[in-house]
């Protein structure tokens, strides 16, 4: 039995979260036809510890952006094939790139023309020539503004997983991604058993910590690349990338494992608590959007439940 839970270490405050933003500084992602240039624009931005890549083949752009995932695209508007605002365009009808910042830096000086550029999608517009430092704390800012308002609107504060509405967009962005690498997704549901006894019984800041002992095991327990979410109350998401069901139930009966055997205490008495969880995956069979995938893992979610609960199916 692990009896030892360090609450007020897993209860993270939206401060912490912001602060955590602050400490990473970002993806941004580089499309200009002037090579020597992009290559400059990076180092510029790597000199002040932001990652960046630069796009090679505008045809695959869509691609290299789903699997770099920026936080902000910087983008010459005058390009031989595209121009800059045709493909802010394009990108803007994916569900997943939606709300990406897109900077556009071009020798336009034109206001007219400027001012139409953003009306087409960009969120701000940078004038060539420009000097590096302006280029590096330019985009520093903005980065730092979106990463702050991304922590505030996307992350539970009881848990510090994302919430409903991005875990949502995590699994869109993953199908998406999963159609083109031809790997399989997995998602899985999972709502505690019985939990609204736990409230009855010990109270809802005991309950709070039973809801929180589960998230910080999905955290730690999924891979990097995995995405776990806090789908409402005491229900959580798991979006799993190459992965395929049979992995995805092995993966959520570990952790279902784990979880019983957590002990909590409240009111001078010991307590355990499980779960029930459905397993949906593209490995089984094809989804044309993601809310029917979360909603065949909401299904076979309330099997388990309607199965005795304690159980994956
Ligand atoms: P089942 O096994 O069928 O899932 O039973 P249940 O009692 O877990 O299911 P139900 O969905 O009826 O109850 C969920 C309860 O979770 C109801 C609600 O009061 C409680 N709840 C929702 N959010 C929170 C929260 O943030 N903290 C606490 N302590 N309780 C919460
Ligand atoms: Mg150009
Ligand atoms: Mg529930
Ligand atoms: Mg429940």
């Amino acid at each position: 039995f692990v009896s030892s839970i360090d609450v007020p270490n897993m209860i993270a405050t939206l401060s912490e979260l912001v602060e955590q933003a602050n400490g990473y500084h970002g993806r941004v992602f580089i499309v200009d036809d002037d090579r020597l240039l992009a290559e400059h624009y990076a180092l510029v931005l790597n000199s002040v510890g932001i990652e960046t890549r630069i796009m090679q083949n505008v045809r695959n752009i869509v691609h290299e952006l789903l699997s770099f995932q920026p936080d902000l695209v910087l983008m010459d508007i005058y390009m031989p094939d595209y121009s800059g605002t045709e493909l802010a365009g394009v990108l803007r009808q994916y569900q997943s790139l939606k709300r990406l910042p897109i900077v556009f830096l071009s020798s336009e000086a034109n206001k007219f023309l400027q001012i139409k550029a953003m009306a087409q999608g960009a969120d701000d517009f940078l004038t060539k020539p420009i000097a590096d430092a302006e280029l590096a704390q330019a985009i520093k800012v903005r980065l730092r503004r979106s990463l702050q308002i991304r922590q505030l609107i996307e992350k539970d504060g009881l848990t510090a997983l994302i919430k409903h509405s991005a875990i949502k967009e995590v699994a869109a962005l993953e199908l998406e991604r999963a159609e083109r690498s031809g790997k399989p997704l997995s998602v899985v549901m999972l709502d505690i058993d019985f939990f609204k006894s736990v409230n009855d019984r010990y109270g809802h800041a005991t309950g709070d910590i039973v809801i929180t002992a589960l998230a910080t095991m999905l955290r730690k327990r999924i891979r990097k690349t995995d995405k776990a979410g806090r789908y409402g109350g005491e229900e959580f998401m798991l979006v799993l990338p190459d992965c395929s069901s049979e992995q995805a139930r092995q993966l959520t009966a570990q952790i279902l494992q784990a979880f019983r055997q957590l002990q909590f205490s409240a009111a001078e008495q010991l307590f355990q608590c499980s779960f029930s969880a459905g397993v949906a995956s593209t490995s089984d069979s094809s989804y044309a959007n993601a809310d029917l995938l979360i909603a065949a893992a909401d299904t076979a979610l309330y099997q388990a439940k309607q199965a005795g609960r304690d159980r994956v199916c």
